[in-house]
Formats: C-alpha cells, structure tokens, sequence
C-alpha cells in the first residue's frame, strides 16, 4: 500500500532533499513531497508543511487531516480567504523556537542597553566613542507584549539576567516574578511602567499597527523597542519620527511590512536603529521535522494536537 503524502512548501524545491532526509529519520510512514510536483495526486494528500501558500491550493486537497505552519506565525497561511478551517492547522511552537526567541530579545535588550549601534557605528569608522551606559538591567523594565510561547520564553531569560518583566496578554497570567497586565483596561498602565517594549504579539486585526505614535503617547520618554512579531505590527514612519524626537531612545527590529527590506529604505541608517532581517527565532529543519513527526504520530494515534490556530481567536 503507498504511504500518505506529507507536501512540503517550506524553503523551496532546493530544501527538498533535507526535508526528505529529515522525515526519512522523523516520520517514515509519509511520503515528503514536493508542493508543485505534477505528479502527486492530490487526493494522496494527507498532511502539508507550508509558509505561504498560494491562496486556494490548500482547498484542493480533499483528505487533508492536518496543516503544519512551517513558522510560529501562521498568518502567511490564513491570509488564504480559501483556507480549509476544518482542517487543524498547527503552529511550530517547538521548545527549541522559544529558546532562541528568548535568546534574541535578550541580545537586543543588551544592545539597547549598552549603545550596540552607537558601538557598532563607531568601529565602522575606526573612532574611540567612550560613553557610559546609563542604566543596568537591575534597574529597567522590561514590558513583553504578548506573553505567549515566545513572550514568556523571553521573559524568563530576561529576569535570569535580572531586568524587571512586565508583561500583556489578553487573559492575565501567573508567572513568579513577573507583573501580568490584560487587555485594553490595562494597557496604559502596562506601557508607562516600561523603559523597553518588546512586541511579541501575532499578526490579527487587532494588533495591526499597534506600534505607532498614539502607542509611543503612553510611554515614557526615551523608551526602547524591540519588535520580533510582525512588521504589520508597526508604522515604520512613527517610529522612525518618534526616534529622531526623543520619544524611543532606540530600536531594534527584526520584521518589516516589505521583507527583504528595500536597500534604499531609511532604516537602514537610522543612526538608534537595529535593523536584523527576520531571524530572531526559526529553527533548523531537523528540528522541525522532528516536531511534525512527532504530531504526525499523535495524529495518526487519534490524540489532540497542541498549539492549534484558533479560527474564533485569530491566532
Ligand atoms: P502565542 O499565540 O503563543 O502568543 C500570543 C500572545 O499574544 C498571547 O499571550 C496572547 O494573549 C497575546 N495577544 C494576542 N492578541 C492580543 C491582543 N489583541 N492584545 C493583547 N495580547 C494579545 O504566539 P507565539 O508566542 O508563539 O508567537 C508570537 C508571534 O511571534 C508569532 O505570531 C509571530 O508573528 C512572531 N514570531 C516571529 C519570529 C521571528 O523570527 N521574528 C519567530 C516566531 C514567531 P493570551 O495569552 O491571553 O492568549
Ligand atoms: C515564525 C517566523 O513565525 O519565523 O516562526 O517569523
């Protein structure tokens, strides 16, 4: 009997033969497929692996069982207005993303704590720029938006370097140590106590946009961002105007609305601006096959999946 297909579209047909050598190891029982292989019947199609799918193809798959985001964000996928939403669609919220999120907020706090750019533009020009750091992290507030698999893994690595975490979800949560905000009632609140802003919110309707001036309004002057969610999440201009002003002492910024960003973009130079191209947190493929196979298995063992997309929810 031929095995289901798992189809793949995640890397390009380049990435193939790892993935394959992965699943060969991870999942045995499926056939990895390329995504625009002509000769996969897609009624052989049983599970799929995708980034950014083109709008419809999904729905043309009629056994599918189960939709793996090759990412934590899946909104690359449910932008599709075709998506099968019957079919669960699972995150790649692996042990291993969450670790190396935390690594990389916790590297870009530093860096906004200790002057990385001012540091970095000085060497690129051989000039002996002696400064003090004003601050250390036993005295800074650290606030995390979106307390999530990832805002928490961050948050625990930043009080480990003893900051003081913050941090703002929609439903409140109970993590020793760290002071938990909820929903709009307390965002205000949320913000002023913050002297940097790290956005891990996924990409909904509601958080489109949120890092824009009337957002900088509530905060402390001279506050610092850090933004690893979604470039949707921010109006590059406001922050950009609002680190000329004073508002934000300084950023750093991992996600754009146009991604790679464009090399005449002011950005790039900002003199208190990070610019990193969207690497804060993507696991090896090793690591995520081992993930999809892992679920592939609960799967196939009739148990329930985690870290599902929530239709209702939008995340
Ligand atoms: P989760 O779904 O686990 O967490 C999302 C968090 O955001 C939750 O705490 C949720 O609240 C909160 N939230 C959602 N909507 C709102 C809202 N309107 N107001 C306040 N809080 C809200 O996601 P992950 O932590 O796994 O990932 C977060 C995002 O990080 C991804 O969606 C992706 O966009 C981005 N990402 C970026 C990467 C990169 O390399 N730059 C890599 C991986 C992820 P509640 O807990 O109450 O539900
Ligand atoms: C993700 C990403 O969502 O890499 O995993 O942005």
């Amino acid at each position: 009997m031929s095995r289901p297909i798992l189809l793949v579209k995640s890397g390009g047909e380049a990435a193939m033969p790892e993935w394959q050598r992965h699943f060969a190891e991870h999942a045995p029982g499926v056939e990895v497929r390329w995504w625009d292989d002509p000769a996969v019947d897609p009624a052989a199609v049983r599970y799929a692996l995708v980034w950014d799918p083109e709008p419809g193809r999904l729905a043309g798959l009629p056994n599918l069982r189960v939709i793996f985001g090759s990412g934590a964000g899946v909104d690359f996928i449910t932008a599709d207005p075709d998506l099968p939403k019957g079919v669960p669609l699972a995150r790649m919220a692996t042990a291993g993303a969450a670790q190396r999120m935390g690594e990389y907020v916790t590297w870009a706090v530093l860096s906004l704590l200790r002057g990385a750019r001012r540091i970095g533009a000085a060497q690129a020009e051989r000039r002996w720029d002696y400064f003090e750091p004003e601050r250390i992290a036993t005295g800074t507030t650290v606030g995390i938006m979106g307390l999530g698999h990832m805002g928490q893994a961050a948050a625990r690595m930043l009080q480990g370097v003893g900051f003081r975490v913050t941090g703002w979800s929609r439903s409140p949560k109970d993590m020793p140590g760290i002071r938990s905000f909820a929903g709009m009632a307390e965002r205000d609140a949320f913000l002023a106590g913050a002297d940097i802003i790290v956005c891990l919110l996924p990409a909904t309707p509601e958080t489109r946009g949120v890092i824009s001036a009337p957002l900088f309004d509530r905060m402390r002057d001279g506050t610092g961002l850090v933004n690893a969610g979604r470039g949707s999440h921010q109006r590059i201009e406001d922050i950009l105007a609002a680190l000329d002003s004073g508002r934000l002492s300084g950023a750093v910024l991992d996600v754009f609305d146009q991604e790679p960003l464009p090399p005449d973009h002011p950005a790039w130079t900002h003199p208190k601006l990070l610019v990193t191209p969207h690497v804060a947190s993507l696991p090896p493929r090793g690591e995520r096959a081992a993930h999809v196979g892992a679920l592939i298995a609960m799967h196939e063992r009739g148990e329930p999946l985690p870290n599902l997309y929530d239709h209702a929810r939008g995340y």
